[in-house]
């Protein structure tokens, strides 16, 4: 059993396997577990789904051991959390560290995979798991010039893990998605002064961070095993007062607003899913954005720059939002300015600093927050082979299709961690890890008494799958946006709106059908 990645996908797989008493070997290309929360250490990285949902809950008493100390914890705490549960369960002995999966290859006569890591040394494994992670591939983003820069460069997607001293330096910074979102206000408290290039403005709402709430701890104290189900059999994975009953369309504006307001003050992603059509309609959609354009605006004193940091190019939530901490705010700063990548592109790095087309600005550090290689990228970065020696790229060359978003037609016995053509992304991922996790192993388990050698997707269900994949999201406003959920982000990669919009909940329903009939659609040899 060959797991790739030791984040909290690997790492839940480890100890279910492990159950299981199947033999398990994890590969993790960094030093330590934790994924996402071992590599992105940003000023500010936190999560923005609330702590007490984002932990797993398949053991009592760990979820009874352990306090966050906010609603949304800190990468350092997530980081340390990881690191608990590893010596918890003992998970460090089965993952070697500092070693990249680069290849792996099917094995048609001995019907398993072998596995290459780094340039030469080979495992064989039955089965092949890719817990790589859906943000884990920062997007190679290069410019004219960058290599003659004589500052320093830095992704926040893998910072310094002896942090960065910003005091007194001239720092810019690229993009404006969440990682920039979260740590522009931290920055700029240190910097002398922070430049920030944008090229599209991204809808945020507020955090409103703190201790978790004395009513949500109440109900979580009184019955976590219950807390964790109700966010399971939610839509989002995670509670957030979905109204699928209340339309904008026939509201008063009067309820609209104070329903809007209300979330507003809530925080979080709470504003989401405040009216059922907001997500499929787009005057729907455009009363929720104008309310955030308006929050915006009071945020900002000036108006200009206020308009700048206003989307209009996509409506709210096709994008994924931003959660921030006082990210609008930051601009009233005197030692903050925004250039508008739209009026004046980037033409050039230079020696000292970036030309764009009006103005040269000199930094000490230049900030590159210009995201990810969303949910293909960690995958199709492995030279994966299936049947006749077809590679996965070729398999995903028109867009990922597979069944369920955990098998591929034609790649038997590999299984993907909430991969793509699952709900994943869209949801609090702690629970869409957790369900795939279980799903996976009662596959193998199944396989195991049947004493069957192979599972793979039927070409059938993987064409019917997708099909309702791309059915699904066509409902929703979602591709309309440029968005990494698209593969907009990335020049050359398909189009396809690659997260399964149809809600976790409706998902995990979907997945316990196929494997209550003895895993429909799956051919078992
Ligand atoms: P990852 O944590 O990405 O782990 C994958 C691991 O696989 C990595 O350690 C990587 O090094 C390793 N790996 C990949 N390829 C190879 C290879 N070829 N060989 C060896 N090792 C390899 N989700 C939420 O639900 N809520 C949030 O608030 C939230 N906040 C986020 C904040 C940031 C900054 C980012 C980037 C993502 C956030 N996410 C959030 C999504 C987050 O990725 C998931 O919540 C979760 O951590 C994913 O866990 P994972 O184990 O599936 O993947
Ligand atoms: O990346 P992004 P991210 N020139 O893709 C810009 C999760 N996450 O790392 O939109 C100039 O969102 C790009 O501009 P544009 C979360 O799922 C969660 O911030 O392409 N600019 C954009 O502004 C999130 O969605 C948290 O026009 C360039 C930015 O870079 C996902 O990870 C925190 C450029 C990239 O934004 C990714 O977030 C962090 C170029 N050549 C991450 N190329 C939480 O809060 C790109 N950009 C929990």
């Amino acid at each position: 059993m060959l797991i790739v990645g030791a984040g909290f996908s690997g790492m839940y797989l480890i100890n279910r396997l492990r159950e299981l008493g199947l033999s398990v070997q994890a590969i993790e290309a960094g030093s330590n577990v934790g994924g996402t929360w071992y590599w992105n250490r940003y000023p500010g990285a936190r999560v923005d789904t609330q702590s007490i949902e984002y932990s797993y809950s398949f053991d009592p008493d760990l979820e009874q051991e352990w306090v966050w100390s906010e609603r949304y914890a800190p990468q350092s705490e997530l980081l340390a959390y990881a690191s608990h549960v590893a010596d918890r369960f003992d998970l460090r002995r089965s993952i070697r560290f500092h070693t990249r999966v680069t290849a792996a290859h099917w094995q048609e006569a001995a019907e398993h995979w072998l596995v290459t890591l780094g340039s030469s040394e080979t495992l064989t494994a039955r089965h092949f798991i890719l817990a790589t992670g859906c943000l884990s591939v920062p997007t190679d983003v290069t410019f004219p010039g960058i290599e003659d820069y004589h500052g320093r460069i830095i992704r926040t997607s893998s910072w310094p893990r002896d942090g960065v001293d910003f005091a007194g330096q001239r720092v810019g910074i690229i993009g404006t998605g969440s990682s920039a979102i979260q740590s522009i206000p931290e920055i700029a408290a240190q910097a002398a002064h922070l430049t920030v290039f944008q090229r599209t403005p991204n809808f945020s709402t507020p955090a409103h961070n703190g201790p978790v709430p004395e009513d949500e701890m109440a109900r979580w104290k009184a019955d976590p095993r219950g807390y964790a189900a109700a966010s399971k059999a939610s839509p989002y994975g995670f509670q957030n007062e979905v109204r699928e009953d209340k339309f904008i369309s026939s509201a008063t504006p009067e309820e609209i607003e104070a329903e809007l307001e209300r979330r507003w003050q809530i925080g979080g992603f709470r504003i989401l899913s405040a009216f059922a059509d907001q997500g499929i309609d787009e005057h729907a959609n455009k009363i929720v954005a104008d309310f955030i354009a308006r929050k915006i605006r009071e945020q900002v004193k000036d108006p200009v720059v206020a308009d700048k940091l206003t989307p209009k190019d996509h409506p709210f939530g096709t994008k994924r939002p931003c959660v921030d901490t006082g990210y609008y705010a930051t601009y009233n700063r005197e030692n903050v300015s925004l250039i508008d990548l739209r009026e004046s592109p980037i033409e050039a790095f230079t020696v000292k600093g970036i030309k764009t087309s009006d103005t040269e600005f000199p930094f000490d550090t230049v900030i590159l927050a210009t995201g990810f290689d969303a949910m293909t990228g960690a995958i199709e970065r492995i030279d994966i082979r299936g049947r006749g020696g077809r590679t996965i790229k070729e398999a995903w060359a028109a867009g990922p299709v597979n069944y369920l978003g955990l098998l591929v037609a034609g790649f038997p016995n590999m299984f993907t961690i909430t991969g793509p053509g699952s709900p994943s992304v869209l949801t609090n991922m702690l629970n869409a890890i957790e369900q795939h996790v279980e799903w996976v192993s009662d596959c193998i388990a199944h396989l195991a008494a049947s004493q069957a050698g192979s599972v793979e997707a039927s070409e059938q269900a993987q064409h019917a799958w997708s099909l309702h994949v791309d059915q699904t999201a066509a409902i929703t406003l979602m591709p309309r946006a440029n968005s990494w959920y698209m593969g907009a982000n990335i020049p050359g990669k398909p189009r396809r709106f690659m997260p399964y919009a149809g809600g976790l909940n409706v998902y995990t329903d979907i997945c316990n059908t196929v494997a209550a009939k003895g895993y429909e659609g799956c051919i078992i040899r």
